[in-house]
Formats: structure tokens, C-alpha cells, sequence
């Protein structure tokens, strides 16, 4: 069947399921050759450009590659997947434009291999890891988690990664570390839309080391079983799922143990708006909006509208990572 031409059918017409079966059963041999199809049948029609867009909504040169991955006990169930076309078309990844649909269309430029992420710090040694041999360090995951942006709309995504303390192990902290900060790829070159913006790049954020070390904190290679379309981070990216979206930092190249709190991106540019911690929490509104509901991407108009839980629904697991704190004063 047809991969998409998504300004064509409304996301609400592709249910979740559909598009996953679609995206594991359609191999990408013969992915590959309908679109190099497509490709020649289209160009003289289309803007080169809209191509990628029209025809397959990932991007890169190794999003849709499939990874092998085993399923996890740290899933969330119950909840229908936000469709693949939502979750590529819908993006904040600055660094591309400042649009929902902007790092769909101009992620591509990302070049994503050879990557390396550097550790350093307040570690044993420093030392530089390649893509590939973080890849093959755990098994990958399949992980189902709700993402809440802060902005008062969410998702849920069937990310695949590891538990991020699997790396932080690898990397041998010290025990004066009690921060991981992680930054981002930035080359204004490649990433020309990011100097429109008023950020200090690149992209930082950061977790109190229980944080990081919790086994919900996931270092993330994928989504529906596939590597990561570049919008949505590749190759590598965090995904805390109890916390505000802005805390997973996309297309990471530094790790950086701490013994103080990090500067991080949203806090510095506006610190009455958004915390470190930005733990999702339907009673702390943001200044100029409420946080006590969200709309769910891609579900019908009368059903988007959900009641944010307390730590996205995730306060059995990680509520004890804050006893004693005053979650009003650290937001
Ligand atoms: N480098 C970088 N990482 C980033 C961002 C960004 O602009 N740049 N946006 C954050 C925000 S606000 C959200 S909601 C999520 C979005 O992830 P998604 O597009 O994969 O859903 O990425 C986060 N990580
Ligand atoms: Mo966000």
C-alpha cells in the first residue's frame, strides 16, 4: 500500500495500528524500490524538495531501518500509539525551524553517522563512544511511554532504547558526580534555522543523577522498531517520560558529569517558565497557561482532550525520587 501522502489523509483517517502494521510488514527492500519509483514518477511533478515528505514521512539516511528488539516490562500499555505520521510531522527540534512541521522537512540535512558521543567530566576517564558500539551495548527495547510536552499536548510513542544508567555504568562516575548534563549536535551550517531563534545553542539539558539512573530514563535509537527519523533525534536522544518533553535532548554528542546543577536550555531562557525539573504536574500551571489537561496529537476533535496526571502517570515509579521536596518551589 501507499506509504503515506499525509497532507492527503487527515492523521485522524490512520489509526495508530494500522500505520504500525503497515511500517513492520512492508519490507524495506520493497520500500526502497517503490519509492525510487515514486521517485522518478514524482519529480517532474514536485518540488525535490517535498518529495521525502510526500512520499515516507521519515527522514535520514537510516530512519526506517529496522532494529532488532525485545520487548520490556517498563512499557505502558492501554493507551492507542500516536500514529507514525504524527510523530514526524509534529516536532519541536529547534535547531530546524520553530514550526510543528519544520524539522520534518529539514531534518534531513542531519548528517548522522559517523557520530560519536563524548563523556566527560567528573568520570574515571573521559572517553568517546561510537554509535555503533552504543547500539550493541544492551539489548534494545521496545518501550511504550507517554510523552507530555509542555506546551499541553502529548503523545505516546513506542520508543526503542535502553535504560540509560546501562550507559551511565559504562561511563564509571565518580562519586562526586551528582548531574548528567547532555548536549546536543550543533553546526549553524547545517542547522542555519537555530541562529533565528534567541537560544544559547547548543541545546542543553540535564538530570539530578537518581534521575538519570532511574530505569525509566531511556537512551533512545528508535521508535516503531525502526531507527529514528532525524526529526525526532537520531541517533541517539533521552526520553524521560515523567518529565516535560523539553528535558529529552534530540541528536546528543556530549554527556557531561557534574558536580552542580547545569545551565539548561528552557530554564535559561526563561526561568519563571520553565524549571529544572519540570516534572509534569497538573497543579503547578505554567505562567501564561494551565497544565491540568493536554490534547492527545491525532485523536479525534471531541476526544483529545485528556486530564494530565501527576508525573505523566508514572508517580508509582518515581514520587519517591522527590520525598521531602517542595514540588511547587522546584517545578
Ligand atoms: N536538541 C533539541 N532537543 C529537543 C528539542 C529541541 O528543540 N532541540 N525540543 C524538545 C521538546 S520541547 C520536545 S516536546 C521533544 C519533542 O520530541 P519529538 O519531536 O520526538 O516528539 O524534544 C525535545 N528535545
Ligand atoms: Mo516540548
Amino acid at each position: 500500500m501507499l506509504i503515506g501522502k499525509p497532507s492527503d489523509i487527515p492523521s485522524s483517517e490512520i489509526t495508530p495500528r494500522d500505520a504500525y502494521e503497515d511500517y513492520v510488514n512492508v519490507r524495506r527492500s520493497e520500500r526502497r524500490s517503490f519509492l525510487r519509483g515514486a521517485v522518478a514518477a514524482g519529480a517532474a511533478a514536485l518540488g525535490a524538495e517535498r518529495l521525502g515528505e510526500l512520499f515516507d514521512p521519515r527522514i535520514g539516511a537510516l530512519a526506517g531501518t529496522k532494529l532488532d528488539t525485545v520487548k520490556s516490562p517498563l512499557t505502558t500499555t492501554g493507551e492507542d500509539l500516536t500514529s507514525l505520521n504524527d510523530l514526524t510531522h509534529y516536532n519541536n527540534f529547534y535547531e530546524f525551524g520553530v514550526q510543528k512541521n519544520e524539522p520534518g522537512q529539514n531534518a534531513g540535512a542531519l548528517p548522522t553517522r559517523p557520530w560519536t558521543v563524548k563523556v566527560e567530566g567528573k568520570v574515571k576517564t573521559p572517553k568517546t563512544f561510537d554509535i555503533e558500539a552504543l547500539l550493541k551495548l544492551r539489548p534494545l527495547e521496545d518501550r511504550v511511554y507517554r510523552h507530555r510536552c509542555v506546551e499541553a499536548w502529548s503523545m505516546v510513542i513506542p520508543w526503542v532504547g535502553y535504560s540509560l544508567s546501562e550507559f551511565i555504568k559504562q561511563c564509571e562516575p565518580l562519586s562526586t558526580a551528582k548531574y548528567v548534563q547532555f548536549l546536543s549536535y550543533y553546526d549553524k551550517k547545517v542547522e542555519k534555522w537555530a541562529s533565528d531563534t534567541s537560544i544559547f545553542w547548543p541545546y542543553s539539558e540535564g538530570l539530578r543523577m537518581d534521575e538519570a539512573m532511574h530505569p525509566l530514563t531511556l537512551l533512545t535509537f528508535g521508535l516503531y522498531g525502526e531507527v529514528l527519523p532525524n526529526q525526532n533525534g537520531a541517533p541517539v536522544r533521552i526520553a524521560v517520560p515523567w518529565k516535560y518533553g523539553f528535558k529529552s535532548a534530540k541528536s546528543i554528542v556530549t554527556v557531561r558529569f557534574l558536580d552542580k546543577q547545569p545551565p539548561t536550555t528552557w530554564n535559561d531562557q526563561g526561568p519563571s517558565e520553565y524549571g529544572f525539573y519540570s516534572n509534569v504536574n497538573p497543579t503547578v500551571d505554567h505562567p501564561r497557561w494551565s497544565q491540568k489537561t493536554e490534547r492527545r496529537i491525532g485523536l479525534p476533535f471531541y476526544a483529545q482532550r485528556k486530564t494530565t496526571l501527576m508525573f505523566n502517570g508514572y508517580a508509582d515509579q518515581v514520587a519517591s525520587l522527590y520525598t521531602g521536596m517542595d514540588l511547587r518551589r522546584n517545578f
